[in-house]
């Protein structure tokens, strides 16, 4: 069993297999000596690829090209070998009634995980039509016959740029949409957002999935907590800075050159919640604050009128600086002097300290409810 399952990475030697198997353990948050044999036995004993049905919505495209970009395990491994993406607008073989078959057997088969990139069109439903379909009947359709259902990207999990007012579309996230117009008011679709989404995201949340033989908790906007469960700000390599009140005051000055703080000209990074510091982009090569640009609060609900202007300090952060002299006793400042966690202080930057307001009773205030089972 275990040699057949080898093929799941051709040409990987043992050491090799067990190395992408530590790497894979990482995404999904395992750690300690049982990691890598936990992930390498839930591969080796996959009776077959899970099959992926991959639909696109309204939407860049830029979801899937991110999955191209995928490094662990690799974009070839990971369409071809890893999992079964039988059905993808943009990225599979067949094309017309050979693609139609394709997406019709599989979804009748019942045994697939559902993608959604893009969002569903409620308003003027035949701005999204495949095969004759709309993307509101595709999507009901579909998900009900999932075993789970992810929705990648913050068009398909909260309707993205499309559905900045006056949304004239009716842009939803999938969630949303099965909810309310789908009549699904249970339904539960586990978000993956960012803009674009990340395809590390949707690998981990598949893993996560096979390894643990169940879904993962989600927050109260849908998303896993096991990869959206920090702020941004509370894992950002210009958090040193922050903490000493070393700000970029316009872009290219001299903190701009030394690598201080982003917040002054308009990070989001204390209000977003994301890894984009720890899994980074294309390859793990890169993320916004790490090139010169401040976090726009992406994987938040409505961040495209809600963080705007995205280039303007967002209001309601406490600056080390800004700390009174009686609040230095119980406040930032004494904590900061004191070197504690730095996700302690997260909460104390976005006033969730000192207001008694945790940001999750905002993220209530943006969007509806996910995970309602
Ligand atoms: Fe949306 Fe995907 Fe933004 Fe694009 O396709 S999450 S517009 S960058 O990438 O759906
Ligand atoms: Fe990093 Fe932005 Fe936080 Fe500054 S405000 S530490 S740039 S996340
Ligand atoms: Fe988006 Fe901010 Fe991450 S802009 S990609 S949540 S750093």
């Amino acid at each position: 069993m275990a040699h057949e399952e080898m093929s799941l990475f051709p040409g990987l030697s043992r050491r090799d297999f067990l190395k992408t198997c530590g790497a894979l353990a990482g995404l999904i948050g395992l750690s300690g000596p049982m990691a890598v044999p936990k992930v390498a036995n839930a591969l080796e004993q996959l009776a077959k690829r899970p099959a992926i049905v991959w639909s696109c919505f309204q939407e860049c495209l830029g979801c899937s090209v991110n999955l191209l970009q995928s490094r662990k395990p690799g974009p070839a491994n990971l369409i071809l070998q890893q999992i079964s993406l039988n059905y993808h607008e943009a990225v599979m073989a067949p094309a017309g009634s050979q693609a139609e078959k394709s997406f019709r057997d599989t979804v009748d088969s019942k045994d697939f995980y559902y993608v959604v990139e893009g969002a569903v069109a409620t308003k003027i439903p035949e701005a999204i039509t495949i095969g004759g379909k709309t993307s509101m009947d595709i999507c009901k359709d579909t998900y009900q016959k999932a075993k789970a259902t992810i929705a990648i990207g913050t068009c398909a999990t909260y309707g993205g740029i499309q559905a900045a007012a006056p949304n004239p579309t009716g842009a939803k996230g999938v969630g949303d949409y099965l909810r309310n117009e789908g009549g699904i008011s249970d339904a539960v679709v586990i978000n993956s957002p960012r803009c674009p989404g990340n395809a590390d995201d949707t690998v981990a949340i598949l893993l996560y999935a096979i390894v643990n033989k169940k879904l993962p908790e989600l927050d109260s906007v849908g998303r896993p907590k096991f990869l959206f469960g920090q702020l941004v700000h509370d894992n950002c390599e210009r958090r040193g800075h922050f903490d000493a009140g070393e700000f970029v005051e316009v872009f290219g000055d001299a903190g701009s050159d030394n690598g201080w703080c982003l917040y002054k000209v308009g990070c989001k990074g204390p209000i977003a919640y994301a890894p984009c510091p720890k899994t980074r982009w294309n390859g793990n090569n890169s993320w916004p604050v790490a090139a010169g640009g401040p976090c726009i609060g992406c994987s938040e609900p409505d961040f495209w009128d809600k963080q705007s202007p995205f280039y303007e300090k967002t209001p309601g952060i406490r600056l080390p600086g800004d700390i009174t002299p009686t609040q230095i006793g119980v406040g930032l400042g004494a904590l900061t002097a004191v070197g504690i966690g730095a996700h302690f202080i997260g909460q104390a930057a976005t006033g969730r300290l000192f207001k008694g307001a945790p940001v999750e009773g905002k993220e209530d205030e943006m969007g509806p409810k996910e995970g309602g089972k």
